[in-house]
């Protein structure tokens, strides 16, 4: 270690902590410390190895400090965020790039050189007071072609707590590789209340410096927003595999079990609050992770791997009967944060949960009874819409056994879906690989809901529901994927799927268990195993395989009539949709690849033929 930088350390961290550090030979990480420790001025530091020793005692302090609280049941514990940081905070979220770099409008960007001042300014002594946690993990699986060292700094126990939770260990890998390009976190959650929130709002900031692979978070505690690892490693990476020939996407991972035994990989992206995790935890299945995996090239294959090793999933909706596998989980002993639910004598409530909401009780907003208003005027729901429960996979009893696989699996179908009442249907194939990244995946617009703020139904624009986490250009992360299969002789099968397809009368068309059904499609079609009706926007399945499927699955029977409103092909709708995503790219994607227009006039095309021949509303056997 060099000699200013090892006094540097040793007077500040203590010798055991100094030990652990000198077993990583990595001068690069040793200075990294040493530079922040001196910039956010820590009162304690620990070094967190991956002994249950030192897991266990982050797990300590978060309830020491008061930043979680025990619950009822055994290894429960509850956090909250503060009122007005419950989600992810875009506004505050920016990339730092140096002066003329266009990231193009939907990327929110600032000057390097400006950024890097403000933020270490608010940083600068940012940690008096508190202990920081320096955390090593490893992104994928260890040991392999997908790993990605990291190292997390932060004053939060929760935050390192979660972490514990939701990234594979690193320490072991930092001594064995010496971690070499890891990336950088670096958070702080800032003074706190007395309800141990975050208290100076105004200089809350997200920053984002892709030249050094750092990223910077201050004065917030909302996992979205702080847990470096997450959505923040994400747009790190999603830069990286860029430049080296890979994906980082807002994907599940799972496998959909086919025909005698038949094991069927399937990664699925789709915006907040449209069913991601609870199709991948569709009974009958298995998971492999929920939220961001990588895909790579590998042996003239797509294959991929869980990002994370833990879950971290929205809570509002999930009840015994549409989601029994993480009901069961939620309602054991276990280890579980609960955060921004509602606390009343040791148990949790959420909307949506079986039974009564209690009357009273402690949530986001501190103490809630029902009818409370908050300064706004506005209702205070007992849990938040956001409100999330944080746990490892290996508490579910569908976990699937490759998670750890250092050659991850072969993904056999990719699969998109948002919230959409009126245009596409439940589940259809695309042509090929690349009508189903432009018409599906570039294609993608999620439904606003009550759940985020602002009029609820409007359409927002979401290109592989990664669009807040894209850190280079639209037109070039979309170029990205169409050449991306390239080199691959059975590329995998591209889908989409709707799960929220209403009536006139605004009644859903579906059931939520429905999906599992689709699921079961989809596999057979990655297998050619069932036939598709050619549509002018993609292949959908036959009436008759459909309803063997859902009487195998759910024992249910699906008549023709149900079929045929789902199936039709709302011709209207889908060329107003054409026509909204070709005004996008034409208006604000500078750098949209020719081919997409081509693909979208094409289907243009085929609808407006369509239309003559049957009208505006095609029934799918029309296309028998
Ligand atoms: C999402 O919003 O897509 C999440 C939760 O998975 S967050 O950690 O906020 O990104
Ligand atoms: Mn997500």
């Amino acid at each position: 270690m060099n000699k200013k930088i090892g006094q540097i350390l040793r007077t500040r961290i203590g010798e055991e902590n100094y030990e652990k550090l000198l077993e990583i030979k990595n001068p690069k990480l040793h200075e990294f410390l040493a530079v922040f420790i001196e910039l956010l001025n820590p009162s304690k530091v620990f070094v967190c190895d991956d002994s249950e020793e030192d897991v266990n005692f982050i797990r300590e302090e978060a309830i020491r400090n008061g930043e979680e609280k025990r619950l009822a049941l055994k290894g429960h514990t509850i956090h909250f965020d503060g009122y007005r940081d419950q989600a992810r905070d875009k506004e505050r979220t920016k990339f730092l790039v140096p002066k003329g770099t266009d990231l193009g409008p939907h990327i929110p960007s600032t000057d390097r050189d400006e950024g890097l001042k403000e933020i270490q300014d608010i940083m600068k002594g940012i940690m008096r007071g508190h202990t920081l946690y320096i955390l090593f993990f490893c992104l994928g699986p260890a040991n392999s072609g997908f790993s990605i060292p990291c190292v997390q700094l932060t004053d939060s126990s929760y935050v390192a707590h979660s972490e514990s939770l939701l990234y594979r260990k690193g320490y072991s890998e930092f001594k064995r590789s010496g971690g070499k390009r890891f990336l950088k976190f670096v958070h702080s959650e800032g003074d706190l209340d007395d309800n141990k929130t975050s208290r100076n709002i105004d200089k809350r900031r997200i920053y984002i410096d892709l030249e050094n692979e750092i990223v910077y978070s201050a004065n917030m505690q909302y996992g979205g927003n702080t847990l470096g690892l997450k959505k923040l490693a994400m747009r790190l990476a999603i830069n990286r595999a860029s430049r080296e020939g890979w994906l980082t996407e807002h994907m599940f991972l799972m496998c959909v079990h086919g025909p005698n035994g038949r094991k069927t990989y399937f990664t699925g992206a789709f915006p907040s609050l449209c069913g991601k995790t609870s199709t991948s935890m569709v009974p009958g299945e298995t998971i492999v992770g929920d939220d961001i995996s990588y895909l790579r090239k590998m042996k003239g294959e797509i294959r991929g791997v869980n990002v994370e090793k833990g879950m971290s999933g929205i809570i509002m909706g999930v009840n015994s009967k549409d989601d029994p596998l993480i009901w069961k989980v939620l309602n054991s002993p276990g280890e579980i944060i609960f955060s921004n639910v509602l606390v009343t004598d040791g148990k949790v409530y959420w909307t949506g949960k079986d039974g009564e909401p209690p009357k009273k009780g402690r949530n986001h907003s501190g103490e809630w009874a029902k009818g409370k208003n908050d300064n706004e005027g506005k209702e205070v729901p007992p849990s938040h819409p956001n409100a999330r429960f944080t746990l490892d996979l290996k508490l579910l009893d569908n976990l699937d056994p490759e998670l750890d696989n250092p050659e991850g699996v072969k993904v056999g179908g990719i699969i998109y879906g948002g919230r959409d009442s009126d245009t596409w249907v439940p589940v259809k194939e695309s042509f090929g690989w690349e009508h189903g990244v432009v018409t599906i995946g570039a294609s993608l617009e999620s439904e606003t809901t009550a759940a985020t703020l602002g009029k609820t139904g409007v359409r927002k624009y979401n290109p592989m529901a990664n669009l807040d986490f894209l850190s280079i250009p639209v037109g070039k992360y979309i170029q990205h994927h169409l050449d991306f299969s390239r080199s691959v002789k059975n590329p995998p099968k591209i889908f989409g799927v709707n799960y929220f397809l209403k009536d006139p009368k605004g009644e859903f068309l579906n059931e939520k268990t429905d999906k599992a059904v689709w699921l079961k499609w989809m596999e057979l079609r990655s297998h050619g195993e069932v036939e598709a009706l050619r549509t002018p926007t993609g292949l959908v399945p036959k009436y008759e395989d459909l309803r063997k499927l859902f009487r195998e699955v759910l024992k249910k029977e699906y008549t023709k009539e149900e079929y045929s409103e789902q199936f039709k092909i709302r011709i209207p709708e889908s060329l107003e949709k054409i026509g909204r995503i070709t005004k996008i790219y034409k208006t604000e994607v500078k750098d949209t690849p020719a081919i997409v227009f081509k693909i979208l006039e094409e289907q243009s095309k085929r609808l407006e033929d369509a239309r003559k021949k049957f009208g505006d509303y095609v029934p799918p056997d029309s296309f028998l």
